[in-house]
Parts: structure tokens; sequence; C-alpha cells
């Protein structure tokens, strides 16, 4: 078979359905290949970021490597953000280039770009192929470097003769040549024993969660853990859903836009537990000042992370789920109830935070659209945010219950994520409701894929929280720049027109009345929705903690129109 046609067969083989990109001059041969597949389904993006996005929005709503194409040159430099981002937020995305002709490489020849030189800091390997023979085992091991450890990108470079040139093939003679896996001991003895003396001797502990309890698949380990240890838990954005946001235990989120009694509650802690979580700047704040009093335990999968940004007294190398299992049996029940009581005192009556309770002013504003939507959704849809306001409003007034359900951007913030991804989401989950929570800023950047939905057919609904500003970048100003909106203020087409103009039924809302009616209109649609919700244009987020400030230094709602965060979940 050809190279393009053994390429498509491992996909095959690999258990890939569906495959995002665009087709160009290198690729050709990949795409004719294609044709001859009954089980892959290619999704046209309109721009190869949509197509890295729906990719990736697939690989975050199930865990699994997902792939897409771009051409050689501009398909593949456009597909560089979502490669990024895939980096960062340890994404297992595949993503898979046409190069030009071996001979030609190195001419400047049409649409040649050096791909590989320009991502090798942003993926986590990447390789040129140039000869069709090495296809089958280089796919191979693509796949399980992306999954494996700590996930991440691979782009593989596939030159256009190697595509075109014939090859045999045999699985089992193009096994993947890696090097041997390390057998981890995952508990350093003296590491562990001293992990286990702090965790049984704490007396306020908690516990910061992230993203690798979900990467492990340890959510149940991990409610037993809490259960035994009964230590509360702090969630990082990219953690929320990895246990119940209804949950008793469950502070909700710290950092940045965290809720101030977590915020706190960190600062006078004498002990965190970090499982799966990499300390972000926006999680910890000015480092001098974080958790000066704490005791830090790491329950981390890659080395390179330990005393990386924080300095701990016990780190564990290894999987959450298995570290975790291993430390149950040793854990001491132990009472934490005067802890647990004065962190009920530092978040306050829940009554008081209730905005649903708050009296229509009028003014439509963000979070009760979200609160809304939680509501009527019951918390059990899967929520895609892009990046910025919305997307903290989303964190603090959506309550996620399941892991996988909220699908955002965390470490590069790459605003355009969302729409792509919640196409890709609800190809990967075909049977959950899939909300896009946008800006009226990033959702210019990639609302060409609204042509995708349309092509596809793909049922999602898309709020857009139109507050007329590129709102995040507006509130820094009004805090740190005495409020000039330099490059702010944002004009918009008229989005529900803009809908229709590609097919789909636009709405705007812009009372509180209209909002419940609106969403469960969109929800008992069988076909896309967009919503244009007119939000207060100068609301912020708070808390805040401004970059590089101490935790605990957050600024609060000035006398409250709308209170800080939503009423108990
Ligand atoms: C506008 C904006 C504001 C933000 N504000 C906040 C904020 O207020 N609060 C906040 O929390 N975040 C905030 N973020 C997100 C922040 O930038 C980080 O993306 C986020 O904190 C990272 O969360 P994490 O460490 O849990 O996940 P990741 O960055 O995904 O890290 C996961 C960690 O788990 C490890 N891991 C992977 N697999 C396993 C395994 N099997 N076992 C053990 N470990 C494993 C990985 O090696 C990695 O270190 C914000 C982002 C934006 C764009
Ligand atoms: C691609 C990209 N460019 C710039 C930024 C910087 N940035 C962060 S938030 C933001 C504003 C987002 O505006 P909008 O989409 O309207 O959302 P809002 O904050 O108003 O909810 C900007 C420009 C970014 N995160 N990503
Ligand atoms: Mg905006």
């Amino acid at each position: 078979m050809t190279g393009a046609q053994l390429i498509i067969r491992l996909l095959e083989r690999q258990g890939i359905r569906i495959v995002s990109g665009i087709p160009g001059g290198a690729n050709l041969p990949l795409y004719d290949a294609l044709s001859q597949s009954r089980q892959i389904r290619h999704v046209l993006a309109r721009h190869e970021q949509g197509a890295g996005f729906i990719a990736q929005g697939m690989a975050r709503a199930t865990g699994t490597p997902q792939v897409c194409f771009a051409t050689s040159g501009p398909g593949a430099t456009n597909v560089l953000t979502a490669v990024a981002d895939a980096k960062l937020d340890s994404i297992p995305l595949i993503c898979i280039t046409g190069q030009v002709p071996t001979t030609m490489i190195g001419t400047d020849a049409f649409q040649e770009v050096d791909i590989t030189g320009v991502t090798m800091p942003i993926t986590k390997h990447n390789v040129v192929l140039s000869k069709a023979e090495d296809i089958a085992r280089t796919v191979r091991e693509a796949f399980i470097v992306a999954k494996s450890g700590r996930p991440g990108p691979v782009l593989v470079d596939i030159t256009k003769d190697a595509q075109q040139a014939t090859t045999e093939f045999n699985w089992d003679e193009a096994a993947p040549k890696l090097p041997p896996k390390k057998i981890r001991n995952n508990h350093d003895q003296e590491e562990f024993d001293r992990a286990l003396e702090l965790l049984n001797s704490a007396k306020r502990p908690v516990i910061l969660a992230g993203r690798g309890i979900m990467l492990s698949g340890a959510m149940r380990t991990f409610e037993k853990f809490v259960r035994t240890s009964n230590i509360p838990v702090a969630m990082t954005l990219l953690g929320i859903g990895c246990f119940p946001a209804t949950d008793p235990m469950n502070l909700g989120m710290m950092g940045m836009h965290g809720e101030a009694w977590v915020n706190t509650a960190i600062q006078e802690a004498d002990l965190l537990i970090a499982v799966g979580m990499r300390f972000d700047d926006r999680v910890t704040g000015d480092l001098r000042t974080y958790a000066k009093n704490a005791r830090k335990i790491h329950i981390e999968v890659d080395r390179a992370e330990i005393n990386k940004n924080v300095k701990v007294d016990a780190a564990i190398v290894g999987d959450a789920g298995e570290t975790l299992a291993n430390l149950l049996p040793h854990i001491h029940e132990r009472d934490h109830s005067a802890w647990l009581a004065h962190i009920k005192d530092l978040k306050g009556d829940s009554a008081v935070r209730d905005i649903q309770s708050l009296p229509d002013s009028g003014h439509l504003y963000a979070a009760h659209v979200i609160n809304d939507l939680w509501k009527v959704t019951k918390g059990g849809a899967i929520v895609v945010t892009d990046v910025g306001q919305h997307q903290m409003w989303e964190a603090q007034y959506y309550h996620h219950n399941e892991p996988r359900t909220l699908i955002t951007s965390g470490g590069l913030g790459t605003m355009g994520f969302a729409l792509p991804a919640a196409i890709g989401a609800k190809f990967a989950r075909p049977d959950s409701e899939v909300w896009v929570v946008v800006g009226d800023g990033g959702f210019q950047m990639t609302m060409c894929e609204l042509a995708t939905i349309v092509q596809e057919k793909i049922k999602i609904n898309i709020a857009i929280i139109n507050n007329g500003y590129l709102g995040m970048v507006r509130q820094w100003q009004e805090f740190f720049y005495d409020k000039r909106y330099v490059a702010t203020p944002l004009v918009a087409p008229d989005f529900a027109a803009l809908a229709n103009a590609f097919g789909i039924r636009g709405e705007r809302v812009t009372t509180r009345k209209e909002v419940v009616p609106t969403i469960e209109s969109a929800r008992g649609a069988d076909h896309a929705v967009l919503i244009d919700f007119r939000v207060e244009q100068e609301d912020s987020v708070y808390p805040m903690v401004p970059a590089g400030a101490a935790l605990h230094e957050m600024i609060r709602r000035p006398n409250n129109p709308l209170v800080e965060t939503a009423s108990e979940p």
C-alpha cells in the first residue's frame, strides 16, 4: 500500500473515528486515501486552528489521543496555536502535516516551512518522515508518546513522496522502538513516609486538586482519600469536575479568581496536599508569600514539576490514582471539625451570597446568565468556555459534578478555543448536551467554524456573553491603568443575524426574565442555536488577586450590585 493508505490504516487501528483538517497540495495523497476508509469520518474545519481545537475537544472530552490534518506551510503554521495550547494543558493531540517532497526540502519550495523546527518547543515530540517504510513504527510511537505519562501533543510531518511511495505493512514488524518505560518506584520510601507523617499530624490541611486526577482516572480513589482523611478540597480551574461541586468537602476554586474563603484557607493552612496540579502562577500568586505556614506534599507524574514553582516537603512522583491508593491504608482518620468550622465561617452565610434571590435591577449580569444555565441544565451539560471574564464566571457560577464536563483552555488561555473545541466535544460525546460559553471577542476569532457546525449538522448551543469589550483586559485597565480603555471597546456584528446567515437560529436576550425561557427553547431545538446575551458592559470578575500579589490580597467587589459568588451548589 502507499504511505498515505498506511497512515489511514494505522489511524483505524488506533480506533480513530474522526479526523478534522483542511486539505492542500502536500497532504492530498493522505486525503485521497481517506476516501477508502469506512471507519474515519473527516470533518472539514474552516481554519486549521479550528481543526486543531476540534481534535482537542474530542481529546479533552474522552482522554484519548485525537488527530488533525494540515497541509504544509500555512496549513501547518495555522495549527500552531492549537498545538501550543495542547502542550500547556497536556492534551494528547496528534497533528499530521504534509511536507514538500524530500528532494525539495531546503529549497524554499512552494509552501515549505520547517514545521518540526518551529514546533520543537511546543510539542512533546515531533518527527519528519521521508520514507514510507518508517511510517508504521513512527505513527504507532506517536500515539504512545501522546498518551503516556504526562500526555501532550505530537506532530508528525510526512513528505509528499513518502505518502506516495509504496511499502509493505506488517503490524508486528512495526513495533515501536521507544526507550523502555522506567519502572518508577512510585513511593521513594523516605518521601512516602514523610508525606504520611505530615498527613497524619496536620491540623489545618487543604487538598489542592488538579487535572492530573482526571488524567489518572482516579476520581473514585480520590473521593475515598478525601473521606478517609477528612480533608477539604480546593480545585484548580482545570481540576473542576474531578470531585463533585455539590460535595460539602469541596470548597471551590482557588487562585486569581478563586473563592475568597478558599484562598484564605490556603494561606492559613498548615499542610497543602497537591494532587495532579502544577502550581500555576494563576494559582499561587506571589510565591514568596504563598502558604507560608504550610508544609507541602506534591503528588505528580512529571518529575520536572517537583519544586519547579513551589518547594515541597515531600514529593511522590507517580500516577495520582496509584499513589493515593498506596497512601490510603496508612491514613489515620482524623477529626478536622474545628478547621472545617473555621472555613465555614470564612465562607459565610450562603443565603447572603445567593444571586438568584437578588431583585431584578433591570441589568443583565453574566453571572445570572451562567447561574441560570446551570440551574436549567441541572449541571448536566458539557460546557466549553473561551477565555476571559465569562470563563471565570463560568467557573464560579456553573457547578460541575462530573469529570470532563468543563472544557477550557487553562495554560495558554487561547481566545477562539471554545467554538471548535465544542464541536469536537459533541463528536466525542454525541449524547451529551453541549454549551459554548464565549465572549464577544473570542467568538470573533473562530466564528467561521459556524459553517462547520452547519455542514456537519451538529447540535450545540452557543451562549455569547456579549459585553461589548475585550472584558478581561478592560478589567485590568480599570484596576491597574486608570480606566484607560485602549483597544478594548469592541464592535461586533449582530450575532443573531450572523448566525442566521450561516443557517443557524440566532436569538438575542437583553433582560433577565428572558434568560431561562431562551435557554430552554434552545435546549428543545434539534439544531444548533446561538444566543447573544447582551450583558452589563463594565462588570468585573471578583474576587481578584492582582498578578504577582499575595493570594490573600484580593480585590473584593465594591458595595454589591451583585454578590461575589453564587449560592451553594
Ligand atoms: C483568564 C484565566 C484565568 C485563570 N485563573 C485561574 C484561577 O483563578 N485559578 C486556577 O486554578 N486557574 C486559573 N487559570 C488556569 C491556570 O492558568 C492553569 O491552567 C490551571 O491552574 C492549571 O490547573 P492544573 O495544574 O490542575 O492542570 P494542568 O495544567 O493540566 O496540570 C496537570 C498536572 O497534573 C500532572 N499529571 C498528569 N497526569 C497525571 C497523573 N496521571 N497523575 C498525577 N499527576 C498527573 C501533570 O504533569 C501536570 O503537572 C486561569 C486561566 C485563564 C486563561
Ligand atoms: C488569542 C488571544 N489573544 C489575546 C488574549 C488576551 N486576552 C485575554 S482575555 C481577553 C479578552 C476576551 O474578551 P471576550 O472574548 O469578549 O471575553 P470577556 O473577557 O469580555 O468575557 C484578551 C484579549 C488571549 N487570551 N488570547
Ligand atoms: Mg467581551
